[in-house]
């Protein structure tokens, strides 16, 4: 059986696009290696060397030994950096922009190295999120015209789960495409080619331990998912595994809502806009998904900063907008995020 292989689909995207450099194809390339590098990293994390998080321990190069975090960010700032595609690099772990001034090329990258932090050293699935803009402003100078761009002028984005297996899913636009790691071959494989997200799923996902924290409309919808209606199929089952990759991962093949709700404790909403929810919106719209605030679409937010967190709604588009809806309906004057919001 003929199996198409990362760097195949990629190849093939890149001799369809008309004009096309291979700049793109060389970046997504590097990200392929970047991915492989830390899944090798994750599976054999607590051998050896203690990568969990203690750091200050010196390993056998007499090197500080970095958490995967860390060792993510590093890697993928590498790899990445040195590639001649890309003039500038922002990250979840770093408050400023990396520009690149030595071989600049025309993209930007945006990362959040290794979400779902907490997950690390239990043993839970954890996964890379990336984005892809080009440099939009003229001269050589990178401004917030690059780095603050509107969600839909992604040219890509994509995530890399790193669980019982690790699955290489992107777009470039054109269909969201996922490809399993062999581990023996050290070759993705085309695996989940044109997903399409189911338009009614049947679980929701959130942190309902935040239940103290939600506003009314919020405690409403999640209260409505609980209850029993054979005509709409509620109850919806609660899945919630805290590493966004992993719910969305899920969400995206089973179909579902993942909710990040904003709560007294992040007004704003806990999701970063550049790192999380803008890259997941482009590639659920993608596979026929929504994505919003509760009220706006993602795709259609120009973020003021690249570290802006917002609340995400996110998965098939008939239960995104079954929630959209009951927030609306059920926000009162009065209520405390209105209040807040102004
Ligand atoms: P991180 O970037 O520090 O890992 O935080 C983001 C993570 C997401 O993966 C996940 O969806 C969310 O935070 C879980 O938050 P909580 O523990 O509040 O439920
Ligand atoms: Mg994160």
């Amino acid at each position: 059986m003929e199996q198409t292989t990362l760097v195949q689909h990629i190849r093939q995207q890149e001799n369809n696009t008309p004009g096309a450099t291979g700049e793109f194809t060389n970046l997504m390339n590097e990200i392929m290696v970047a991915s492989k590098i830390i899944s090798l990293e994750v599976n054999s994390a607590g051998i050896g060397e203690d990568i969990f998080g203690l750091t200050g321990k010196i390993n056998i190069q007499g090197e500080e030994v970095k958490k995967l975090d860390e060792f993510s960010d590093i890697t993928f700032t590498k790899l990445i950096g040195q590639s001649g595609t890309v003039c500038a690099i922002t990250s979840e772990e770093k408050d400023e922009p990396l520009i690149i001034e030595d071989n600049p090329g025309k993209y930007i990258f945006m990362m959040d190295p290794l979400d779902g932090s907490s997950n690390i050293d239990v043993n839970v699935n954890i996964g890379t999120i990336f984005s892809i803009y080009k440099k939009k402003s003229p001269g050589s100078e990178v401004t917030d015209e690059d780095l603050l761009q509107k969600g839909d002028q992604q040219v890509a984005a994509g995530y890399i789960v790193y669980g019982s297996s690790t699955i290489f899913v992107y777009t470039s636009g054109e269909g969201v495409h996922g490809f399993t790691l062999d581990p023996a071959l050290g070759e993705f494989f085309l695996s989940h080619p044109d997903i399409i997200i189911p338009s009614q799923g049947s679980t929701y996902s959130v942190n309902e331990g935040n239940w103290a924290a939600w506003d009314e409309p919020q405690k409403d919808l999640v209260a409505y998912l609980k209850e029993e209606d054979d005509s709409t199929g509620r109850p919806y089952k609660l899945r919630y595994i805290g590493s966004l990759v992993a719910d969305f991962h899920r969400t995206l093949l089973k179909g579902g809502l993942f909710m990040y709700p904003r709560d007294r404790k992040s007004p704003k909403g806990k999701l970063r806009f550049s790192f999380e929810a803008a890259p997941l919106a482009f590639i659920v719209e993608k596979a026929g998904g929504n994505a919003t605030t509760g009220n706006e679409r993602i795709l259609d937010i120009t973020p003021t900063g690249i570290h802006d967190r917002l609340p995400l709604f996110i998965g098939s588009k008939n239960d995104v907008e079954m929630a959209e809806t009951r927030l609306a309906a059920k926000v009162k004057k009065g209520s405390w995020f209105q209040w807040l919001s102004g």
